[in-house]
């Protein structure tokens, strides 16, 4: 029997959607008119309703053609009816909010205020298992908040067995996303529980953070999750040869091509750096033993390559990346294989691949001219990072980024079943592992490796990214295919959120949120995610429905 969750997926046939702000409301007096009344409004508490765009408190026509020359680009909307554009509350405005609408002004969805801001999703999720010892606690929000939130250390804070984990707080420069970075490792097998004080922030009409998803503004949530073990157990082993990604004609046959084996290749466990951790030898074999058993996290450091020939040295030449991964073992064995095959390639990164974050403007990242020379399709694929988008954990703004294409084949590990991208792009940088919001980028639009068929203008896919943190790979959300049918570009409000790897699947069924959510009683609570129930998670819901199944 299909499994209903099944229904959720399917190749979306949407418009091509709003991207750059071009065009001039001719309007501008109704919108000042419209945001006046939101404020009286909201004096008032009164909210206004979803999709209601006009003010006259109803929804009609009028409001849906509204919604669609903004999205066509005509007309922007201001980010107040941008709120109320968003009829699910997923973060986005696209064609769902449009088909929302159309079914209000039929009388199959409720007319409904706008709700306070709430959680969208969290990162680990609430209930969350073996989570890396260094990874921070998100929180992405339905509605972003106003700038006036400052973060106080009783409004969001994390703890276990009584004592505050030290960490900072810190905002996505978009006011969607907050982030808590922890300044120490997480305690090792512990449930790590973070409290959020939904009556310290407030959304952009001064509502407060509903955080318990129970349509009710403020409140006290938490989200709990359990980290990974480090604790070493004897007779326990993985194993593993590291290799270039790049092949090598044989000396013996120069018709064949051969692995290149990389020596000096660092190992670590995550938060046991010091005593969990091994070298490659001459033929890029390590053991790793004693290991955790279970799942853990590990730090491939190939920077400190020794093997090279000259040209290559980090981060002045050309080099081996530094890269996260999640690994498992079974305890009392040691041949486990690392990442599944034990087969890691590691992808030269061009010099000249990393440049200088701009702090006041918008830095475009290509690949270097040599990059695309050899690779013609790469011409034109660009990353726009804004002006200071790129930070390290301790908040450090600024920093070197650069793009480089890795065969699909030769990654670091095996992509999942059901993924075969045609092609992963990895964003590099120098150190800093986070991005304010989430990034652009376009895609060469490649054929599909099974079928040979390249997508067609206007038609959707999706970004996928590997999310080193979780060590799996995750739709991050929506694509269109350019007018001239070259690129594969994100929509507005989707990008990368963080360096790494990432892919675009020509064929893989880009998920619809579930279909039109009946009012629920846990709508928009990140405790949706342990029950499923849709209204919380859809991102995470559609990757185990679409993939792993
Ligand atoms: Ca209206
Ligand atoms: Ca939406």
């Amino acid at each position: 029997m299909e499994r209903k969750a099944k229904k959720h997926c399917s190749q979306l046939g949407l418009q091509p959607q709003f991207r750059s702000p071009g065009g001039t409301w001719r309007g501008l007096t109704a919108l000042a008119a419209i945001i006046a009344w939101l404020v009286a409004s909201t004096a008032s508490a009164v909210l206004p309703k979803l999709g209601d765009m006009n003010g006259d408190n109803q929804v009609t026509v009028l409001d849906l053609t509204r919604l669609q020359i903004h999205l066509n680009g005509t007309a922007p909307l201001s980010p107040e009816l941008q709120l109320l554009g968003d009829i699910n509350q997923d973060g986005l405005i696209n064609d769902l909010d449009v088909t929302a609408i159309a079914d209000i002004i039929l009388g199959i969805r409720p007319l409904r205020e706008l709700p306070p801001p709430g959680i969208l999703a969290t990162s680990p999720m609430n209930g969350e298992g073996n989570v890396s010892l260094t990874r921070g606690t998100i929180f992405r929000f339905t509605q972003p908040l106003a700038t006036t939130n400052a973060v106080s250390t009783n409004a969001l804070y994390a703890e276990f067995g009584g004592r505050r984990i030290l960490s900072r707080s810190e905002f996505s420069s978009d006011r969607r996303a907050l982030t808590l970075f922890y300044l120490e490792p997480l305690p090792a097998s512990a449930r790590i529980r973070v409290t959020i004080d939904g009556d310290a922030f407030a959304g952009m009409l001064g509502t407060k953070v509903d955080v318990k998803g129970n349509g009710i503004p403020g409140g006290t949530g938490f989200v709990e999750f359990d980290t990974a073990s480090i604790s070493a157990i004897s007779g326990t082993a993985i194993i593993g040869t590291v290799y270039a990604s790049e092949l090598v004609p044989d000396p013996n046959n120069l018709t064949n091509s051969v692995n290149v084996p990389l020596a000096g290749v660092t190992i670590t466990v995550d938060g046991a750096e010091e005593t969990l951790r091994t070298v490659t030898d001459a033929n890029g074999f390590f053991q790793l033993k004693p290991c955790p058993a279970g799942r853990f996290f590990v730090h491939v450091d190939g920077r400190t390559v020794t093997n090279v020939p000259s040209g290559i040295r980090y981060p002045d030449m050309a080099y081996y990346p530094f890269i996260g991964k999640a690994w498992e073992a079974v305890a009392g064995y040691t041949n486990n294989l690392a990442g599944g095959s034990g087969l890691i390639y590691l992808p030269l990164i061009q010099q000249g691949t990393l440049r200088t974050v701009s702090m006041i403007s918008n830095t475009v990242v290509t690949f270097p001219a040599g990059v695309v020379a050899s690779n013609p399709a790469l011409a034109g694929v660009s990353l726009t990072i804004p002006a200071g988008a790129l930070f390290s954990d301790n908040g450090q703004r600024g920093g070197r980024v650069g793009i480089a294409p890795v065969s699909p084949d030769r990654l670091p590990e095996p992509l999942p079943p059901g993924l075969t991208f045609p092609l992963v792009i990895t964003v590099q940088t120098d150190g800093p592992g986070n991005f304010g919001e989430p990034v652009p980028i376009c895609f060469p639009n490649l054929p599909d490796r099974n079928s040979g068929v390249a997508l067609s203008p206007g038609a959707k896919t999706a970004l996928w990214s590997f999310n080193h943190g979780s060590g799996r790979w995750e739709v991050q959300g929506a694509m269109t295919i350019s007018s001239d049918g070259l690129f594969a570009c994100v929509d507005p409000g989707v990008g990368i959120r963080q360096p790494g790897w990432h892919g675009v699947n020509p064929n893989t069924p880009v998920c619809d949120p579930p279909p039109p959510p009946p009012p629920h009683p846990c709508e928009g609570s990140y405790d949706c995610c342990r029950r499923g129930c849709g209204g919380g998670i859809r991102i995470d819901l559609c990757i185990a429905e679409c993939i792993t199944d």
